[in-house]
């Protein structure tokens, strides 16, 4: 029997996996029976790692918090594990799209992780929105600026990751926090320059997570979970139950709230419930056994 090291994925290409372990990075596979259960790790998992050679992945710890969304051919894919803080990062020149922050927002609501919107660019235009969305906001300059709003949020060994459309700066603001040109920043608007997750140990101590821009970022949440990112509408009291704030006569939320909010609620409620009701509850069921299995295998020494 082998010993067992504790160690973090850090970045995945196909089924290689890099792992930061106490002795450097180094590339691993998974065991077959880590195959077999059908559980690959993603970004940010900690695992058991062997210390053969090559490394191999054994087992994943259970994880804190699970950014996923819905992938195009069903079911779900994981693009990070075990974040503490997601940063929604918008750019203030014309990227800004307060629709896709709110569906950013519900996702980050779904995994665990606590939001925070970074407003980046802040150069561009000294005017900063109003936002009426339920979560810190924060307004830099990765090229110029103090990133403190931003490092402020963060704990000393808690993981951050940069969420957010190509071109808004990610890159940039890695750069900045590791003191070094580790990432390759985009010079040409529209083109998407990361082009995998990467995950890094900064100086001060905690973990961040640079993403590739997303072009699409399907919801794959609970009604739960999109009430909450509404906060401001959802937890208010209407004269009925389970009223829509649409044409509702008597409705007391409808002339309330920011409407370009209310409307980004009732779509993503709507798409929220489509994607609950396509779901197959053979499926759903599947699933939970599956995590049964991996649970109980995790339980297993060695
Ligand atoms: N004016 C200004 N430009 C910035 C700022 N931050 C980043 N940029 C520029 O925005 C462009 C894109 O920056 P990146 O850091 O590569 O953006 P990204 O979000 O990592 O993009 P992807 O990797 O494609 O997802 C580059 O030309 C940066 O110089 C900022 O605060 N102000
Ligand atoms: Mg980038
Ligand atoms: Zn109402």
């Amino acid at each position: 029997m082998s010993c067992l090291e504790r160690a973090r994925v850090v970045s995945q290409a196909h089924e290689l996996y890099s792992v930061l372990t106490p002795r450097g990075e180094r590339l691993a596979a998974v065991t077959g029976r880590l195959r077999f259960l059908d559980d690959l790790p993603a970004v940010g998992d900690w695992v058991s790692l062997t210390t053969t050679d090559p490394p191999l992945i054994a087992a994943i710890e259970p994880r804190t918090s699970c950014f996923t969304r819905r992938s195009p051919g069903g079911g779900r894919q994981v693009l990070a594990a075990n974040i503490d803080v997601a940063f929604l990062v918008c750019g203030l020149d014309a990227d800004f799209n307060p629709n896709r922050l709110d569906r950013y927002l519900v996702q980050a609501r779904q995994s665990g992780a606590r939001p925070v919107v970074v407003l980046n660019k802040a150069d561009l235009r000294p005017e900063l929105p109003r936002l009426s969305v339920d979560a810190p906001v924060t307004a830099i300059s990765a090229l110029t600026g103090s990133l403190a709003g931003l490092t402020e949020q963060v704990q000393p060994g808690e993981t951050a990751a940069l969420f957010g459309s190509s071109g808004v700066g990610k890159s940039t603001i890695v750069n900045r926090l590791l003191g070094a040109q580790r990432q390759a920043i985009g010079a040409v608007p529209g083109k998407h320059v990361t082009t995998a997750r990467q995950l890094f140990l900064l100086p001060a101590g905690w973990w961040l997570l640079d993403m590739p821009g997303l072009r699409e970022l399907a919801l794959d949440a609970s009604a739960g979970a999109v009430s909450e990112a509404f906060a401001e509408i959802t937890a208010q009291a209407c004269r009925y139950r389970d009223c829509r704030h649409e044409d509702e006569p008597g409705c007391a939320v409808r002339d309330h709230v920011d409407p370009a909010r209310l409307s980004s609620y009732r779509k993503l409620r709507r798409e929220q419930a489509y994607a609950e009701r396509k779901e197959d509850p053979a499926a759903a069921r599947a699933e939970k056994e599956r995590w049964k299995k991996i649970h109980k295998a995790m339980r297993k020494p060695g």
